[in-house]
């Protein structure tokens, strides 16, 4: 659609509210907005938000727009705005959004719709917003009144940011922008970081909660990304060491315990084939007679295609959202609310009881977890300090390893960036973010997701990992980083195939098809291109030396790394089926 044919109204103090533009952008800083994430639509709100004090950050792909908003709300804890324009931009924002509806993450779209005189008769880019963002918001309507904007937009963050969070999309048409706004309205409330109504469980389920974990004899903690929305790290590490639990986590949940303590048990799931990192725990897992599930939706990843806890297994089950309480495993104890709220009472109602079992259980567990993670050194020795070239990316990561602090946050891509980020970095704190794309688990969500990680945290490391297939979604982006000076580290695993797909079509069907290999392609050539500085990794030897200057320079940095294409990670369903290739 052709920019808005209206004139720029003017001599408009910020704050007058004198248009409805003005209105919606002062409802925005009320709720705390510092960035609006878009391309140029709707042009007055980017024209008028520095008034506001409200910075566009303007994307080159609206694909990418949905989830720079995505990352920048993970870190930034606070609701991201992301803007379309109608049809081809709105279709555009649904796989960002999608990744953030499964992902729990509050963001609101304002999608600018066709004017309202024009509504069905077949204007430009005119589309069927509301059904297509169906799936993939909490919350969709169209706002058509200028009255009724502000209750709109704060019923738009409250949706987003309380219960389980998610996206929310308001259609808004671009001559309401233009409307005379009516009186500034009473609303003064700022609902903009999350979670807000923090709910805690049922007190007599926290109470039977607490028995059943005195009581039990092999308990286990499997906390998912839910632990990182509610931010209940401290409540989590109080429980681990109140009750002796070993916890483990799944991708998503990575980092909401610190993974150095020596109760905690790393990434299981699907992640958990040869050399794995929890691999050697399996045994404690597998023993359980109480599972305690923490903000975590059992899906198919995580529980590794629901075979991983034992068939006579108890369940705790916490969660905001009712309907992932007891999906897939029928809870003894039903805790629906906050993580944050609900452990802390939990964990006073374990101080009152006799927690001699627990205590008891304490170093034998610690002793058998000790001898675990030396299992997997020893295991992953070889790979890990492999020389070679191709270079191995378990080298890459054992050097990244070594460069990461405990703010560095760390984004792996979907595919095997996630499971070499799962199984060979590990949390030294918890609340240390390592961000995958799980929600839809889509190739391409994370480059975006590390600008908006940085972009929310500009003093803090970013390090991104991704495969050459997923980069390829989001080269366009390089761009944006270096206009917006988001400065970030990208490392490409550039092993010229689309390593997971190939891997699996090879175990599935016993041969892989022509699209999974690519020609070669010079990663650093484009990142050069784009202003960055583009360095290619061949030896092994280069690593660590190129990650610590691309840490430390004031440009950004893209390491393109000749990976080995025959290299894969511990894949549990991959176990036994590929040519191992040490
Ligand atoms: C958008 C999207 N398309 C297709 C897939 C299926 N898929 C999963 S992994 C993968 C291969 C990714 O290759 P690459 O990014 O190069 O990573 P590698 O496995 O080689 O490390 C594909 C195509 C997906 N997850 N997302
Ligand atoms: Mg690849």
């Amino acid at each position: 659609m052709a920019p808005e044919a209206v004139q720029k109204p003017s001599g408009v103090a910020a704050g007058s509210n004198r248009t409805v533009a003005h209105l919606v952008l002062a409802a925005l800083k009320r709720h705390g907005v510092e960035v609006l994430i878009g391309q140029s639509a709707p042009t007055r709100l980017f024209l008028l938000g520095p008034e506001y004090g409200i910075k566009p950050v303007m994307m080159r792909t609206e694909k990418a727009g949905a989830m720079i908003a995505d990352g920048y709300a993970r870190i930034a804890r606070k609701v991201a705005v992301v803007t379309a324009i109608a049809g081809p931009g709105a279709a555009l924002l649904v796989p960002g959004l999608g990744e953030a509806f499964k992902a729990s993450i509050p963001v609101v779209a304002f999608v600018q719709d066709v004017p309202r005189s024009q509504t069905d008769k077949n204007p430009s880019q005119e589309f069927d917003h509301l059904d297509l963002f169906k799936p993939c918001a909490k919350f969709v309507r169209r706002v058509d009144r200028a009255d009724r904007v502000e209750d709109y937009i704060d019923m738009a963050f409250a949706v987003a940011s309380s219960g389980r969070p998610g996206p929310v999309v308001l259609m808004l048409p671009p001559d309401l922008f233009e409307d005379a706004a009516p009186p500034s309205g009473k609303r003064v409330a700022s609902l903009g970081s999350y979670p807000i109504d923090r709910m805690l469980a049922d007190p007599q389920a926290i109470e039977a909660a607490a028995e059943l974990i005195a009581s039990a004899k092999s308990p286990i903690v499997v906390a998912g990304g839910g632990v990182h929305v509610s931010e209940a790290y401290d409540q989590l590490a109080r429980l681990q060491e109140v009750a002796c639990l070993p916890v483990a986590t799944t991708t998503m949940g990575k980092g909401a315990v610190a993974e150095t303590h020596p109760l905690s048990l790393g990434v299981v799931g699907y992640v958990m084939g040869k050399r794995a990192s929890s691999r050697p725990h399996k045994p404690i897992i597998q023993r359980a007679d109480l599972v305690f599930l923490i903000g975590n939706r059992t899906n198919q990843n995580g529980t590794d295609g629901w075979s991983l806890f034992p068939k006579d297994a108890k369940f705790i089950h916490l969660d905001i959202d009712s309907l992932e309480v007891g999906r897939n495993y029928e809870a003894a104890v039903r805790l629906v609310g906050d993580a944050k709220l609900t452990l802390h009472a939990l964990n006073t109602a374990l101080e009152r009881r006799n927690l001699k079992t627990r205590e008891a259980a304490r170093a034998g567990l610690e002793k058998e977890i000790a001898k675990g993670r030396e299992e997997y050194l020893r295991e992953t020795a070889s790979v890990r300090e492999s020389k070679g070239a191709p270079i191995r990316p378990e080298r890459v990561l054992m050097e990244m390893a070594k460069v990461i602090t405990p703010e560095t946050i760390v984004i792996g891509d979907a595919s095997y960036s996630t499971i070499w980020v799962a199984n060979y970095l590990r949390a030294q704190r918890g609340g240390q973010r390592f961000i995958t794309p799980r929600g839809l688990a889509g190739i391409g969500w994370g480059f975006p997701l590390a600008l908006g990680a940085k972009l929310a945290a500009p003093d803090r490391p970013v390090l991104y990992l991704g495969g050459d297939g997923a980069f390829a979604h989001a080269w366009a982006e390089l761009e944006t980083a270096r206009r917006h000076g988001i400065r970030l580290t990208a490392v490409i695993l550039n092993n010229q195939v689309l390593g997971y797909e190939k891997d699996a079509e090879d175990v599935h069907f016993g041969q892989h098809t022509d699209g999974c290999h690519f020609e070669a392609v010079d990663h650093a050539a484009i990142a050069r291109a784009c202003g960055w500085n583009g360095v290619r990794i061949e030896s092994a030897a280069e690593l660590l030396p190129a990650l610590q200057a691309a840490l430390t320079s004031d440009r950004q940095t893209l390491l393109d790394v000749v990976a080995d294409p025959a290299a894969y990670p511990p894949l549990t369903s991959f176990d036994g089926k590929l040519p191992d290739v040490d």
